[in-house]
C-alpha cells in the first residue's frame, strides 16, 4: 500500500478500529494484543470520539470497571469469554491470567487483570468526547458517563499520585518497565541492570510474541526475564505499595507518565463543572506537581527531563521522546518550554517546519539506537500525537503542522501498524493496530 489518499485513510482506520473491537472492548491488535489494554483504550476513545462515541464510552466502562478498590486502573483486563487459544491449555497472551493471579487478591476486581498500571490518558480522552460531541443529544449523554466516570478518575489519580509516591518526593513510580507503555526504552536500562537477567525463569513459559512478531523487533529474552522477576515479586507480595524494598527490584520516576497524571490533574479541572464537582483541588495538584516535575526530573545540562533511579537517586543520562512529553503542560515554566524546544529540533530528534518523519522513541544519534526494536527507536504514532498537542498548547503552530503531516504520511505509506522503521518509515510491529488508526482519525479529524 503505497499513497494512498486522506479519504481511504480514514476508511481505512475506521475498519481497523471497527474490525478490532471484540465483545465488550477494543483490542490493540487481534493477533499480538488479543485483550484490553489500559492507555491503548484512552487512545482508541480519542479516535472513537469521531466515528462512534458510544463504542468510546463503552470502551472505557469496561476498563474501569475493572478498577480495583485502591484506585488503581489495571493495565490489562483479560476477557474470560475469549480466554484460552483455540489450542487446548494456551493462553492467548504471555503472561496471561494464570501468571498475574489477580482474582487471588482481595482489592481486585472478578474479571481478571494484571496488576500493574500504565501512564493514565483516560480524563484527557473523556474530556476529548465531550468537547466532541457533534449535537445536544450526545452532549447530554456524554455528561453522564463523565458523572459515572469522574469518581473513578479521581480514584485513579489517588491511586497514583498516593500508593505509586513510593519515594516520597510526590511523583509517582514506576515499578514496572511496563507501566511506562514504553517497555524496553534505553531510558530503563541502567535501573534494569541492577536486576538480574534469569533466563531459567522463562522455561516454563512461552513468549507468544515472538510467534506472531519478528524476534528482531520484539524486547530480549534478557529483557522478558527481567520483566517476569519484577512482575512476580510485585505479585507474591499481594501487589501492596507500601515503602521501598524488595517487593520492588526497579523503582523509576519517568517524565512522561507523571506528566500524563498532571494533564489528567487538568482535564479533570475541565470535567469537574460539567457534573457538579470543585475543579480548583485538581488545578491545585496539578501546579504543585509541575514544580515537583521541574525540580526531579529536569536537567538543566542536558535541557531536557529524563528518568530517575529511585534507589540511587539518579537520572538516566538516557535522551527519549518521554523526556520532552512535559510540553503538555500549559504551565510548565517558560525557560523549560524553550529548552524542550531546542531539544526537539537539535539532531537526537529533528523537529522541524519541514519534517518528513515523525520523532524516533530514542536520540537518533545514539550509537546504540535500533532502528526496529520496539521502543530502543522507532516512530511510535501515540508519543507523536502527545507532542504534537503540546506543541500546539505553547504556541508553535508551524511545526504542529509539520509533524501532523508526517505522522500521515508514514501511516499513508505503510497503513495503520503499530511503529514505524526509525529512518525509512515502513511500518512494524503489528499491521492492524487500534491507537494508530484511532489517533490517524483524531489528526484528520
Ligand atoms: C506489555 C498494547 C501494549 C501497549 C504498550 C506496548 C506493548 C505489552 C507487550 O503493547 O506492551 O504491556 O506485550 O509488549 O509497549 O505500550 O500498551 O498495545
Amino acid at each position: 500500500m503505497s499513497g494512498i489518499s486522506e479519504e481511504q485513510l480514514w476508511q481505512l482506520a475506521v475498519t481497523t478500529l471497527a474490525d478490532n473491537w471484540w465483545h465488550d472492548h477494543t483490542v490493540p491488535s487481534r493477533t499480538l494484543y488479543p485483550y484490553q489494554w489500559s492507555w491503548d483504550t484512552g487512545f482508541i476513545a480519542v479516535g472513537l470520539a469521531h466515528v462512534a462515541p458510544a463504542r468510546a464510552w463503552h470502551d472505557l466502562r469496561t476498563l474501569f470497571e475493572a478498577q480495583w478498590a485502591d484506585g488503581r486502573v489495571p493495565h490489562i483486563v483479560f476477557d474470560a469469554a475469549a480466554m484460552t487459544d483455540p489450542k487446548p491449555g494456551r493462553e492467548r497472551y504471555f503472561p496471561g491470567p494464570a501468571f498475574w493471579r489477580s482474582t487471588d487478591v482481595p482489592a481486585a476486581p472478578q474479571r481478571p487483570t494484571s496488576g500493574l498500571v500504565q501512564p493514565p490518558v483516560h480524563a484527557l480522552a473523556a474530556w476529548d468526547i465531550y468537547r466532541h460531541s457533534p449535537d445536544s443529544e450526545s452532549r447530554e449523554r456524554a455528561a453522564a458517563e463523565l458523572g459515572w466516570l469522574y469518581p473513578r478518575l479521581v480514584a485513579q489519580q489517588r491511586y497514583l499520585t498516593t500508593h505509586r509516591d513510593i519515594g516520597g518526593s510526590g511523583l509517582a513510580c514506576l515499578v514496572h518497565p511496563w507501566e511506562s507503555g514504553q517497555d524496553n526504552s534505553p531510558a530503563w536500562d541502567a535501573a534494569l541492570a541492577a536486576v538480574p537477567a534469569d533466563l531459567t525463569l522463562l522455561e516454563k513459559y512461552q513468549r507468544r510474541d515472538l510467534e506472531v512478531s519478528h524476534r528482531s523487533h520484539r524486547p530480549t529474552d534478557a529483557d522478558y526475564a527481567r520483566y517476569i522477576l519484577i512482575a512476580q515479586r510485585y505479585r507474591d507480595h499481594g501487589y501492596l505499595d507500601d515503602g521501598p524494598g524488595e517487593r520492588y527490584p526497579f523503582l523509576v520516576e519517568c517524565p512522561g507518565f507523571n506528566s500524563l497524571i498532571i494533564a489528567a490533574e487538568l482535564a479533570l479541572a475541565e470535567i469537574a463543572p460539567v457534573v457538579g464537582a470543585d475543579p480548583q483541588p485538581h488545578r491545585e495538584r496539578a501546579d504543585r506537581l509541575t514544580d515537583v516535575l521541574v525540580d526531579r526530573l529536569f536537567d538543566p545540562a542536558t535541557g531536557m527531563f529524563h528518568a530517575r533511579d529511585v534507589y540511587i537517586d539518579q537520572l538516566s543520562p538516557v535522551r527519549y521522546l518521554g523526556g520532552l512529553l512535559p510540553l503538555l503542560l500549559p504551565d510548565l515554566p517558560t525557560a523549560q518550554v524553550k529548552s524542550l524546544l531546542v531539544e526537539a529540533a537539535a539532531p537526537a530528534f529533528g523537529l522541524n517546519e519541514h519534517v518528513s518523519l515523525p520523532l524516533p522513541s530514542y536520540d537518533r544519534t545514539a550509537p546504540d539506537l535500533d532502528p526496529e526494536r520496539y521502543w530502543r527507536g522507532p516512530i511510535w504514532i501515540n508519543m507523536n500525537w502527545l507532542l504534537w498537542r503540546g506543541l500546539r498548547q505553547h504556541g508553535q503552530p508551524t511545526l504542529a503542522t509539520a509533524l501532523r503531516g508526517a505522522m500521515i504520511d508514514v501511516v499513508r505509506r505503510s497503513g495503520c501498524y503499530e511503529y514505524f522503521h526509525t529512518t525509512t518509515g515502513a511500518g512494524i510491529g503489528t499491521p492492524e493496530f487500534s491507537w494508530t488508526a484511532a489517533l490517524t482519525l483524531d489528526l484528520l479529524a
